[in-house]
């Protein structure tokens, strides 16, 4: 008995938790009865194998009039159910027992009051034989109570008779669609006292030809007569055998995993997809108008090139002008008002969906926070994108089942709403990297200063000559450069010097610019790749995980 259990036990255990993990990972993602169907026999399993597996259920089923209470009694040798004229006779299950101490809990999970001790004393000890009603009872509460007990016994005897072997309701109600029970079944044709000689063995091969199409090959036929007592002795030894094996229960729960796991997958279902970018970023990067903000960045460091190292005498013009990056509301904390842009599934529009002044100033990371003033994406650049989120579930969902292939298209869309304010959030902070100040532009500002205080010295110092000589003043010794008197070489020196200064600087800023606007061109791209990479791709991954996992567990339970 021991060594039964650990042959069995650790599988079933293993299988069995392998169901319903599969199960768990099938809720919300295959229909609800499906689901429920695998976890009810997960727990049936669990209790059944709680209550005595010293006892062997088996229940005596068929049609009305088959024999089935009069086999009930010719095995108990006593009377113990009527046997009626009337049809339906049997309207409530009932148990003979062989033995039946420490039967109770497993009838009482039968939910089977009426129990009587066997009176045959042809061994049999441990079995415990149930006379069924009709399944194919005019009385509902028949064929509910024959399909209750269907689910629980471990040993399924089908009673037919000569008449009505086959019956479509037998064959394609009960016995195809437990092909795979067919270990813990057996089939006995009664009243063969009421056929010809001659005819049995035809009624036996055209039975056992039917039973093969149900997909129940090796299942034990028996020709019997409860009447006369004509194979009974055969049919006692077979229940014999199958009860002192005591293995019916454990075989009838695998048959049961197996066909929930059946249930829940086919077996040779494709490997999954994978979540791949296909196009994403570049659709979110167009729809985000990033070529826009990446010019601006250019743009907006020459701007602020010349205003920090511009000719002093004309770099305020510029200052009248904006900064093309924060014209964007980048690189500055937003005022006020919001991006009137929208992506994909955004609402409405972004505008009332995040206009409101709401959520702006830094955040929690030192970002920012506002909505850039960046245009609204167009309705084709929006349409790029819920293209691209369809084609990465399309392509991830490609090889799975129908139930699985939905649910990862609609995890490629789950959190396309926050797209638009994830995406332009990570514009504005990374491109606001670009509004860095290079240390250059501090040296060349002081030197432009310089200069224009030279200028601006020999500007006065001429000046000064200038209101002498008109005053007829003496003049006082002028120092030269060779020949040109020094305030003339600081006023045209200090002017050119300022102006070529300038000249240079904004030749350098606009090198500059260019190389911010590449490299933040990058680090957008790559920013707003995981954005995508976040709420579009990481859900997808996340279904695609779990499927793996329940045809992982879907695998350890059929094994
Ligand atoms: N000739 C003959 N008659 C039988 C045999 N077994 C049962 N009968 C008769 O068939 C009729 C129905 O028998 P039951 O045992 O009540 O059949 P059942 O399958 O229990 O029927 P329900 O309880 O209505 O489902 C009775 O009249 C029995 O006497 C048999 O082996 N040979
Ligand atoms: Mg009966």
């Amino acid at each position: 008995m021991k060594l039964l259990r650990r042959k069995e036990g650790p599988s079933l255990d293993s299988r069995l938790a392998a169901l319903l993990e599969a199960a768990e990972l099938a809720e919300g993602r295959l229909p609800e009865e499906v689901v429920s169907g695998a976890r009810a026999v997960a727990e049936r399993a669990g209790v059944r194998r709680t209550l005595s597996i010293d006892h062997t259920v088996a229940a005596l089923a068929g049609a009305t009039g088959s024999g089935k209470s009069s086999l009930y009694n010719a095995l108990a040798g006593t009377d113990l159910a009527a046997v009626g004229v009337v049809r339906p006779t049997t309207s409530a299950a009932q148990a003979a027992l062989w033995d039946g101490e420490g039967a109770g809990p497993l009838l009482d999970w039968l939910d089977i009051p009426q129990r009587h001790p066997a009176a045959s004393a042809s061994g049999l000890s441990g079995l415990v034989l149930l006379d069924l009603p009709d399944h194919d009872s005019i009385q509902v509460s028949h064929r509910l109570e024959v399909d209750r007990l269907v689910e629980l016994v471990d040993l399924l005897v089908w009673v037919v008779d000569p008449q009505k072997y086959a019956d479509a309701a037998l064959h394609d109600r009960y016995l195809r669609r437990l092909a795979a029970h067919r270990g813990v079944m057996l089939v006995v044709l009664n009243q063969v006292d009421r056929l010809p000689e001659s005819a049995v063995d035809r009624c036996l091969r055209d039975l056992r030809r039917l039973l093969d199409e149900d997909g129940l090959a090796g299942v034990p036929v028996l020709a019997v007569s409860a009447r006369t007592g004509a194979g009974l002795a055969e049919l006692r030894a077979l229940l014999n055998d199958r009860v002192a094996e005591r293995k019916s229960w454990s075989t009838r729960l695998t048959a049961d995993i197996t066909t929930a796991a059946a249930r829940l997958g086919a077996p040779e279902e494709a490997p999954p997809g994978q979540a791949t970018d296909r196009a994403l970023t570049a659709a979110l990067c167009e729809a985000a108008g990033v070529p826009l903000v990446v010019e601006a960045v250019a743009k907006g460091h020459r701007h602020r090139a010349v205003v920090a190292t511009g000719w002093p005498v004309t770099r305020w013009i510029r200052k009248l002008r904006p900064d093309p990056l924060r014209r964007l509301r980048i690189g500055t904390m937003a005022p006020a008002g919001g991006r009137v842009g929208e992506l994909p599934a955004a609402g409405p529009s972004r505008q009332s969906a995040g206009s409101s002044g709401q959520g702006q100033g830094p955040g929690p990371g030192g970002e920012v926070v506002g909505r850039t003033s960046v245009p609204a994406a167009s309705a084709v650049q929006r349409a790029r994108v819920e293209t691209a989120i369809r084609d990465v579930g399309e392509a991830a969902a490609a090889d799975l089942p129908g139930p699985w292939a939905a649910a990862v298209r609609q995890a490629a869309r789950s959190r396309s709403q926050e797209l638009a304010d994830a995406v332009d959030r990570v514009v504005a902070t990374t491109s606001a990297r670009a509004t860095r100040r290079p240390r250059w532009w501090r040296a060349v500002n002081v030197l432009q200063w310089l200069v224009f205080a030279a200028m601006l010295a020999g500007a006065l110092w001429l000046g000064g000559l200038f209101g002498m000589d008109y005053l007829r003043l003496p003049q006082p010794p002028l120092p030269t450069v060779g020949v040109v008197p020094w305030p003339t070489v600081l006023l045209v020196g200090g002017a050119l010097a300022g102006v070529l200064i300038a000249l240079l600087s904004r030749l350098a800023a606009w090198a500059g610019g260019r190389r911010r606007a590449r490299r933040t061109a990058r680090a957008l791209r790559t920013a707003v790749g995981r954005v995508g990479d976040d709420l579009v791709l990481a859900p997808v991954r996340a279904e695609l995980d779990r499927y793996a996992h329940f045809t992982e567990a879907l695998t350890r339970a059929r094994a």
